[in-house]
């Protein structure tokens, strides 16, 4: 028999909670399956509510003694916790519980990993250590005592003594039990130090487990810049002592900014240029960014409930993307954050699981951690910054930390904020957080007398659970571009209100050609009639990096679509254009490593779906390789003189600029590869000294086919580290041919080094093979089979990453009949399994529909 469907939790049915906690003591007793957590906690009646119902989360805890103002008391067990009459007052709760850390394979509440103890306790972890109101609005300070024979014993806070075989913490910042923390391990600290603008010395420190101490130079610079960064940026100092960052192996998401012991996922972490590529650096150097940024961005402020979860997530990836930008180069950095939103966020916004930046409802809010929340979540900060002005930003963000700080908000108190210091009115814009789905924007123009007019439309797709939308305010950014390549109006921010709306602008002398929604200006897919020609022009002439980058990405997509579509050639007109643009050495390498990049196999899928056609994995696949194919050959001589220019001889730096080189190189190396049988590559792969160009010369090998020797020395060299095994696992199958994708992805299942426990190893095998779209739609379904097995066999050991992958069949509904009908099998197979999780039984149901 089924289990009865989870039930939804709702928006509209928020109350306050009935008791307030200002302190909480907890002592832990650590043994690997029988960890004694003991709580005592001073609850108080909150003034606002009128219940005094006394519920208190826990799970898999078994209760061993509770006490109210030290008499002992007999709770009643029930679903999801327990209940216990209390009296009409302040009252001490104390409570004993046990906890097996060891068999813990979920990864969320107290775990163990390589032998280490760590929590992750976003959002719900914390009922898993003890029975506790675990919401993020209740908040409270923490004082910690840590009981056994691990050398190194962490939690929140600033250290108050230690000694043989005990740590005591205590965190005088108020917080939910979400940020709750505690590590304690084997392990050897890379240390540093911080003086805040006021004068405050912090302690840093970058924990690992011994033999990884050489790895964390980098992460360590990356927290100094990001401190320095939101001092000078935002007015945001840190606030304790010290400042720890633990590395840990098995870890569901990349990481957690537990206030003042951050712990990571070691991929998010551990670097050195002999492991670790130059986009391995970037995202370390941002993730890092991202956690610390969440001390003000969501733990000295904090989320009223989970719906509230963009508050903090899509303003700090905002805050991070700002900071890369600063960093490194803002247009690269725009160009990448938007191939990733449409890859991710475009793609979840048009299939079943759409659903607002601010959701309404939901089952299992592991599931709403999402690109959504997150990536569209931060392009609403970008538009409200765009549309009040940076000043008023400034202002609008002091107003709201100062207003809130050591509060649990909601997305009003942060509009309110914007509101009152601009005196705008909101309430339209508001609708970025409540309605799910890309905006479609139309655009027409005609050009009378001297005068060129934009006339816009906007409509945005119904999703699920939402038929009819509303028009929503759309800064667009304009610039007009003269005949002769010059620019004749320079970037102008236009403010769409309406469905329909038309914007003119006054004294050309020539009818100009627009370069419109610059920069990415807002979330929508714009609908243009153009031709090849304009696509040129502006890939040539646009002053605009965004822009310039899109309309060459724009011209490969249509002749992708012609080839597809009409069985056409590879365009000759984007062959010309990528070559002139590639060849313009004013131009940053990095950015024309992007520009060479093709539209990815999902988009084109997608692409062909809006224009009513069924898109076939296979071949698309093909249009892809023949294009390719086609661009290498045309580009033969550049692509070798790019090879030899941007070899970087300096000692290697994982900055903006030897990466741009590198990346172009690359590029350039990927096309040299296509028609010499891999031989530069193999020349490279033998001489590489670091991981960038080792395995950009490994992926050309297998893609030209001759990779079998250097995948078995790559092993061979590698094999004693996970983070470069999880590559070797990935390639291989990413580059695999489609027909063989499925079956490569199974015989490395069956590796002695797949670990389905360890997420990384698991995302490495599953996850490369649903990124290899033509593989996994292979019409044998034998990519549709194999991941449905595996995501059945990982369920009951870890259903929130289980959970997350179903989403490799969300956009199951654009392919034919045939695909479909296997798909629909494999989801119901998922569905059927007796005792799915709640994570995956909410997935899996949203997705078959
Ligand atoms: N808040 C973290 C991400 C995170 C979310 C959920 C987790 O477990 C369910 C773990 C980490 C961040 O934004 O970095
Ligand atoms: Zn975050």
């Amino acid at each position: 028999m089924k289990d009865a469907a989870p039930q939804p939790i709702y928006l509209a049915d928020y109350t306050p909670p009935n008791w307030l906690i200002d302190d909480v003591h907890l002592t832990f007793r650590l043994a690997p399956n029988a960890t004694r957590v003991v709580s005592r906690i001073a609850f108080r009646p909150n003034p606002d509510t009128a219940s005094r119902d006394f519920f208190l989360h826990g799970e898999a805890l078994t209760l061993i003694d509770a006490r109210i103002d030290q008499k002992p008391v007999t709770p009643d067990l029930v679903e999801g916790g327990l209940r216990c009459s209390v009296p009409d007052a302040p009252f001490i709760w104390e409570c004993e519980v046990e906890i097996d850390p060891a068999n813990n394979t979920a990864l969320e509440g107290l775990y163990m990993s390589s032998g280490m103890y760590c929590t992750q306790c976003e959002a719900e972890g914390f009922r898993k250590i003890t029975y506790y109101p675990d919401r993020p609005d209740v908040m409270a300070t923490f004082t910690v005592r840590i009981e056994g024979d691990m050398p190194v014993m962490l939690s929140n806070g600033n250290p108050v003594s230690q000694g043989p075989g005990f740590a005591e913490w205590h965190d005088p910042w108020p917080k939910p039990a979400y940020l709750f923390a505690l590590v304690a391990g084997d392990l050897v600290n890379h240390p540093g130090q911080f003086t805040t603008r006021s004068g405050r010395e912090v302690e840093l420190n970058i924990w690992v487990r011994p033999g990884d101490e050489g790895k964390c130079a980098f992460a360590m610079e990356a927290l100094k810049k990001s401190m320095t960064w939101d001092e000078d940026v935002y007015g945001c100092e840190y606030d304790l002592d010290i400042f720890n960052i633990v590395a840990v192996d098995d870890f569901n998401m990349g990481a957690m900014e537990n206030k003042g012991l951050n712990i990571f996922n070691s991929s998010c972490v551990l670097a050195s240029p002999e492991t670790s590529t130059d986009a391995n650096f970037e995202r370390i150097e941002a993730i890092i960014a991202h956690e610390y940024f969440h001390n003000w961005t969501g733990n000295r402020i904090t989320c009223r409930d989970w719906f509230q979860l963009c508050l903090k997530e899509g303003l700090t990836v905002y805050r991070d993307a700002e900071f890369t930008s600063d960093m490194r180069s803002a247009p690269v950095k725009r160009i990448s954050d938007v191939i990733a939103l449409r890859a991710r966020q475009f793609r979840e916004d048009n299939g079943p699981l759409a659903h607002p930046v601010r959701p309404e409802s939901f089952v299992e809010i592991n599931n709403f951690y999402t690109a959504t929340i997150y990536e569209k979540g931060a392009e609403v900060i970008g538009m409200l910054k765009r549309l009040v002005g940076d000043d008023a930003y400034a202002e609008a963000v002091r107003l709201y930390f100062n207003r809130h700080d050591g509060q649990a908000c909601t997305i009003e108190d942060w509009l309110s904020a914007f509101q009152d210091v601009t005196g705008r009115d909101l309430t339209q814009f508001k609708r970025w957080y409540s309605q799910a789905g890309t905006p479609r924007l139309k655009v027409t123009e005609d050009f009378k007398d001297g005068t060129y007019t934009l006339h816009f439309e906007q409509h945005t797709p119904a999703t699920p659970g939402q038929p009819q939308k509303a028009p929503q305010v759309i800064p667009i950014a304009v610039g007009l571009l003269g005949p002769n390549g010059h620019e004749v109006m320079e970037t102008t921010v236009l403010e769409m209100t309406e469905a329909r709306q038309s914007f003119s602008f006054e004294g050309l002398t020539a009818r100009p050609v627009p370069s419109i929604l610059r920069d990415f200006s807002a979330p929508v897919i714009l609908e243009r009639a153009t031709d090849n020609a304009e696509r040129a022009f502006l890939l040539a002439h646009d002053t605009d990096p965004f822009n310039k980058w899109e309309a060459g990405r724009a011209l490969a997509r249509d002749g992708l679509i012609a080839q597809i579509r009409e069985g056409a050639a590879p365009d000759a007109a984007y062959l010309d254009a990528i070559h002139a643009m590639a060849r313009d050495d004013s131009l940053d390498p990095a950015f024309r490593a992007l520009a060479l990049g093709l539209p990815s196999q999902d988009d084109l899928a997608q692409t062909l779906a809006d224009l009513g056609t069924t898109p076939d994995p296979q071949t698309i696949w093909e249009a892809l390789e023949t294009l390719r194919q086609a661009r290498a050959q045309h580009c033969q001589d550049l692509a070798t003189r790019l090879h030899a220019q941007f070899q970087v001889t300096d000692p290697y730096r994982p900055d903006a600029e030897q990466s741009g080189a590198r990346a172009l190189a690359n590029a350039a190396l990927g096309m040299i590869s296509r028609l010499d049988g891999g031989a530069q590559a193999q020349r490279q792969y033998d001489a590489a000294d670091n991981m960038t160009q080792q395995l950009a010369a490994l992926s050309c090998l297998l893609q030209s086919g001759t990779g079998a020797e250097a995948v078995q020395r790559f092993y061979d060299q590698w094999r004693h580290d996970r983070l470069v095994i999880d590559k070797w696992f990935t390639l291989q199958i990413v580059h695999a041919d489609p027909q063989d994708a499925a079956a490569t992805a199974a015989r490395l299942t069956a590796h002695p080094d797949f670990d389905m426990k360890n997420p990384n190893r698991f995302r490495a095998t599953l996850g490369a093979l649903a990124a290899n779209p033509a593989g996994f739609h292979h019409a044998s379904g034998a990519g549709y089979e194999l991941l449905a097995e595996w995501l059945i066999r990982l369920d009951p050991v870890n259903p929130q990453t289980t959970a997350r992958m179903c989403s490799a069949f969300e956009t199951w509904k654009r392919y034919d009949a045939a695909r479909q009908d296997m798909i629909a099998g494999q989801l119901d197979r998922i569905l059927d399994t007796p005792g799915l999780s709640r994570d995956t039984t909410e997935m899996v149901s949203r997705i078959r529909g």
